[in-house]
């Protein structure tokens, strides 16, 4: 006879679960006990926080749903951020805690609180298992909901005394369905081709679903066929290469970018897989002059700013393939050199020997020492918006960033679940010494779990972000600052390597050894962010090229 609990982890299995990061508790005994006759690995770790970035940076790399537990109360409201953020970012994630007794939940009860109701603004599905044969029923549920476009998070919330239960009759897990995206109707693709096709300027935005739906190829295609130039938000780096002649780059920062010139111009803005929590519309369409097309699998938000003259909805390759099949004209492709000045910025800085090190020069000897299929997590700060302006990515999935809840403290965690996810590859976290400081204690659970990562430090001893916005806002700063342990004897107590920048010329060195040292590192990194407030003047003069 098995236990509820054992039917549960049945189902996880069922849907091709193979880890859940978390922390065991009282009140998920069970559910715990059950994982000793599973297939599925549990990763223990330091904080529930961790276990849900983990399982979001997961989800973002596979598409399937990244996987989380934790106990009640405390256990399960330290897992909301991490939650929260792979549920705005549209990452597949699945998080389980325990709760008390049915017998107990009615009332004032130690750690109770009302856990479906705390999930519920966070999630696309919030739900607690109230009778054991509901629960191939339901681990589907949550599955289904958590992929499906846009992905999110779904939890489920797991009472003691039902988890311990004999299961009495004949549940089983539920056959997993994968249907396939509709396509798009025949009348929408050739609307669509006709706006395109009476564009004078058209521009492409893609977004993060391109990635999610594996549309990248069929992208290039739909661009190269149609010559039409290419940007993308911070999160679909590498949906278009980098080098490819019609990438613009990335958009995203508040301020005026080059990039954001490609939109003054444009007439008509396509819009591919494009998730508005990351770029609003009112920042690169203000007149509300433009015409746009919408081509995802979901409606497009409502936003007056963002008013469709063509919506496409399906299958993102498909869609592509046939509007580009019905659109005859060919467009004159990138009329400036906008991606062209961006590298003069890069390369302007290859030599650069000063110290503390400029971003510029961080991001290119990083880049030179990265391989391209090699993944870079970057963490919330300061370090983000320069990584999401200048890091060149070739493929999808190889620069992930948190665009929509922007969390600080993926870092770490999330270099951790990608050399799970990935672990052929070099990966790279570059966090700030604030992010790196809330999830530093998962270096255990690194080095415990032999996953080798480097923990890229850019040191200011402040809140770099926001001592930038509040000069540019009030032209001071206060209460930014602190003070840092010492990275490489930090490094060194947990059983890792620590390796400090004390010149420019010694990052790539460093980089290259530390990837080779199979181990976590960190290098620690002092960085000069006084060049942050001289890309505020810099883009608040720029005038685009004409
Ligand atoms: C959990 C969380 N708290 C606060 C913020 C707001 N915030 C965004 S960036 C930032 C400063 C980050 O400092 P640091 O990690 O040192 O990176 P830097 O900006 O210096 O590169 C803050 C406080 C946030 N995004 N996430």
């Amino acid at each position: 006879m098995a236990t509820a609990a054992e039917l549960f982890i049945r189902c996880l299995e069922n849907e091709g679960v193979d880890k859940i990061f978390g922390i065991p508790g009282e009140e998920n005994l069970y559910v715990m006990d059950a994982l000793r006759n599973s297939t599925i690995e549990f990763i223990t770790v330091r904080h529930e926080q961790a276990a849900a970035f983990m399982a979001d940076v997961h989800g973002r790399l596979t598409g399937k749903a990244g996987v989380c537990l934790a106990t009640l109360g405390p256990g399960a409201s330290n897992l909301v951020t991490g939650f929260a953020d792979a549920n705005m970012d549209h990452s597949p994630v699945v998080a389980i805690a325990g709760q008390g007794a049915t017998t107990r939940m009615h009332k004032e009860s130690h750690q109770i609180l009302d856990l479906v109701s705390l999930f519920d603004p966070i999630s696309k599905y919030s739900v607690e298992i109230l009778e054991p044969e509901i629960i191939p029923e339901l681990v589907r549920k949550a599955f289904k909901d958590s992929q499906a476009e846009k992905p999110g998070g779904a939890f489920i919330s797991f009472p003691e005394n039902i988890a311990g239960e004999e299961m009495t009759g004949e549940a089983l897990p539920l056959k997993v369905q994968s249907p396939l995206p509709p396509d798009a109707p025949e009348a929408k693709v050739v609307q669509a081709a006709r706006v395109i096709d009476a564009a004078k300027f058209p521009l492409i935005m893609a977004g993060n679903g391109v990635i999610r739906d594996h549309a990248n190829e069929a992208l290039v295609a739909f661009a190269e066929k149609l010559n039409i130039p290419v940007t993308q938000t911070f999160m679909a780096k590498g949906a278009i290469p980098f080098s490819h002649p019609l990438s613009l780059g990335s958009v995203g920062l508040q301020a005026h970018d080059y990039v954001a010139c490609g939109f003054d111009r444009a007439d008509v803005v396509i819009c591919i897989g494009y998730d508005m929590v990351e770029y609003h519309p009112r920042l690169w369409h203000p007149d509300k002059e433009k015409k746009i097309i919408h081509i995802d699998l979901s409606y497009a938000e409502v936003d007056a700013h963002y008013v469709l003259e063509a919506g496409v909805l399906g299958d993102i390759p498909d869609s592509l393939t046939r509007i580009a099949a019905h659109a005859s004209k060919q467009h004159a492709g990138k009329t400036d050199n906008l991606k062209g000045i961006i590298m003069e910025e890069l390369d302007d800085y290859a030599a650069n020997t000063s110290y503390p090190l400029k971003p510029q020069k961080i991001l290119f000897d990083t880049r030179r020492v990265m391989n391209k299929e090699d993944i870079l997590i970057s963490d919330v700060g300061a370090h983000k918006m320069w990584i999401a302006r200048l890091f060149r990515c070739e493929r999808p999935n190889t620069c992930i960033i948190s665009n929509g809840f922007a969390s600080m403290g993926i870092g770490v965690p999330g270099a951790i679940a990608a050399k799970m996810a990935c672990p052929d590859r070099n990966i790279l976290t570059i966090t700030g010494d604030a992010g790196f400081m809330m999830n530093s204690q998962e270096i255990e659970t690194a080095l415990r779990c032999r996953v080798a990562i480097v923990i890229m430090i850019w040191n200011d001893s402040a809140y770099g972000l926001i001592k930038w916005h509040q000069e540019r806002r009030f032209g001071h700063s206060n209460n930014i600052g602190f003070n840092n342990p010492d990275f490489v004897k930090y490094a060194e107590s947990f059983g890792a390597r620590g390796y400090r920048v004390e010149s420019a010329a010694e990052l790539a060195p460093a980089l290259e050894k530390a990837f080779a040292d199979n181990t976590v590192v960190i290098i620690d990194v002092p960085v000069d962010y006084s060049e942050n407030m001289k890309l505020t003047e810099n883009l608040g003069h720029l005038v685009c090229p004409v």
